[in-house]
């Protein structure tokens, strides 16, 4: 018995010899170094008394040793927890506790800030730096390069990928090797991934797009990546003239397209641009196309399901809409209140079925149950139609949901926070179009009657308890929410009449 998702990634197609990663101090990392490293970590973990089907919880920064921690846990059969790296104490302290993490692993510098909540969750606490640093990559230090691979079976659990969720607590999906790894297959095919790519890598890793998309992709291919820690434009600029291919949310794109810097030219050596997490703007789609005759490609996935749909490689990449479904995945449209089927054309829920559909919410059955159809279908969530040429487009969300900059955000979490603060009686948060982020979020404030509402006390909770690109970009206050006749909040009144503040407001700015 093998390890599926360890035998196909970490088995390198290109041999050990052969460039994993550039690094922007222009070293390189070669697939032998990095897999030795992951060998090392592996038995770091096993050393700490991590036993296969464990959780790891990992808050770290972007660095080569971060994926080798994730290929160790891949190898090791644990199961790799990956945390946004803005998400604040409080934050965090609810994943490590859901998650019953047997180790949380956290940057050398939040190491005393996380102490009590390992503590209080009863996991091990150790520390991994950019620079090679912190009490894992010293034990890892003072190891061997050898680990006899723990065997798993395809329904084994590899990762556990949080999402934020409309009741405001968020689920962790259970992701299996299957789930990962055919999906990784199906992408190199269809995006004809090689050994002579060069995937610009400027996403963070602890989400599905960097990291199962972006990443595995290349593992598999047996290509390299330029491996930057963000995106920052002096680096992209840089990079692109030796890469072969990026992925990005549609901010990269946007803020591409800002630079005058960014010509035909510059991506003379570039075969292939890749668009998710949140809707490409026609326009933007547009607009590229004319600037560098690349037509991006876009995609539609979900943490809870990778990849679902993707436009051709060869073929019509057509703007505005997210493709056809990926080989061996299928896509029906259903009706948003009864589940009845829906003819082509017609708007109604996104449902997915395939290996890439996640195992169920963690601990979750109830909310499982209700998201997941008899028949194996995954309700998404996500409204659209199919058009007549099989084309899936995402037309709105029937979840409550706001992205920005590629990261979801459910208003209720922020409801509940603000709810919580003094001087507010009740909230309402809403996305309003965001020229950098696509989307942001503006909150509408009814305060207590007769009581003052200190605004800048509750912009300080919000930078303390929430991660920053959660916060409120805008707030409003009101004396009363609007409601419908059943009483329900009318967000969409809401939307339309805040619409425009990020366009009147640079970025960044509040006002009441
Ligand atoms: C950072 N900030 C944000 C965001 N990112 N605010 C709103 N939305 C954001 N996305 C805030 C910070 O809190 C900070 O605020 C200020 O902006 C500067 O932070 P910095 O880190 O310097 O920002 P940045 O480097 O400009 O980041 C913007 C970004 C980044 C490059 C768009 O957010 C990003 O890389 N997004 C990718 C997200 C992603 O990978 N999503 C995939 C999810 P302050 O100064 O006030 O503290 S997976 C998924 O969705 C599915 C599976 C799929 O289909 O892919
Ligand atoms: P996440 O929960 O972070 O995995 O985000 C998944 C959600 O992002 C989906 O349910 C969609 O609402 C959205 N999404 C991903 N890709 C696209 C896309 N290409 N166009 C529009 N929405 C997208």
């Amino acid at each position: 018995m093998g390890n599926p998702l360890n035998d196909a990634l970490f088995a390198p197609h290109a041999g050990r010899e052969a460039v994993f990663l550039h690094l922007p101090d222009a070293s390189v990392l070669s697939h032998g170094a990095f897999l030795a490293q992951a060998a090392r970590i592996a038995n770091a973990l096993a050393a700490l008394g991590v036993r296969p089907g464990d959780r790891v919880a990992v808050h770290i920064q972007k660095s080569p040793d971060a994926l080798a921690l994730y290929a160790a846990c891949v190898r090791a059969g644990v199961v790799f927890l990956p945390l946004n790296t803005a998400y604040t104490p409080s934050e965090l302290a609810y994943f490590v506790g859901d998650s019953e993490a047997a180790l949380l692993v956290c940057d050398p510098a939040e190491e005393e800030t996380l102490r009590s909540i390992a503590a209080e969750a009863g996991c091990a606490l150790r520390t991994l730096g950019v620079a090679g640093d912190g009490t894992l990559a010293d034990l890892a230090a003072a190891q061997g390069a050898h680990f006899d691979t723990v065997s798993r079976e395809e329904d084994d659990l590899a990762a556990l990928v949080y999402t934020s969720g409309t009741t405001g607590r968020s689920k962790g999906a259970m992701l299996t090797h299957r789930n990962l790894l055919s999906n990784a297959e199906t992408l190199v095919d269809i995006w004809r991934f090689g050994p002579d790519d060069v995937l610009l890598h400027a996403l963070p890793i602890f989400h599905s797009h960097g990291l199962f998309v972006a990443t595995n992709v290349t593992l598999l291919a047996g290509g390299s990546m330029i491996f930057l820690p963000r995106f920052e434009i002096e680096r992209v600029l840089e990079g692109l003239p030796r890469a072969t291919a990026m992925m990005g949310v549609p901010t990269f794109y946007t803020r591409l397209l800002d630079d005058p810097r960014f010509t035909r030219d510059l991506v003379g050596h570039m075969r292939l641009f890749i668009s998710g997490s949140a809707p490409l703007l026609a326009e933007t789609h547009e607009q590229f196309a004319a600037r560098t005759g690349h037509r991006i490609l876009e995609r539609y996935g979900m943490t809870e399901t990778s990849m679902n749909t993707s436009n051709p490689y060869e073929g019509e990449r057509r703007a505005g809409t997210v493709g056809f479904p990926l080989p061996g995945i299928e896509i029906r449209v259903r009706h948003a209140e009864t589940g009845a089927p829906l003819p082509a054309g017609e708007i109604g829920v996104l449902e997915v079925r395939g290996p890439n559909v996640f195992e169920g919410y963690w601990r979750m059955p109830e909310k499982t149950k209700e998201d997941m159809r008899e028949d194996g279908f995954f309700v998404t969530g996500d409204l659209g139609l199919i058009d007549a040429r099989g084309y899936v487009h995402i037309v709105g969300r029937g979840k409550d949901l706001i992205i920005s900059g590629g990261y979801n955000i459910y208003p209720k979490e922020i409801e509940l926070f603000l709810d919580a603060q003094p001087g507010v009686r009740e909230s309402a948060v809403v996305g309003a179009p965001h020229p950098d982020f696509g989307e942001s979020v503006v909150a509408v404030l009814v305060p207590e009657p007769g009581e003052a509402l200190a605004l800048p006390a509750i912009e300080a909770a919000a930078k303390r308890d929430l991660a920053g690109f959660k916060r409120p970009r805008h707030y409003v206050l009101v004396d009363a929410l609007p409601r419908n006749t059943m009483g329900k909040v009318q967000k969409s009144v809401l939307r339309e009449r805040h619409a425009a503040v990020f366009q009147t407001h640079p970025p960044g700015a509040s006002g009441a």
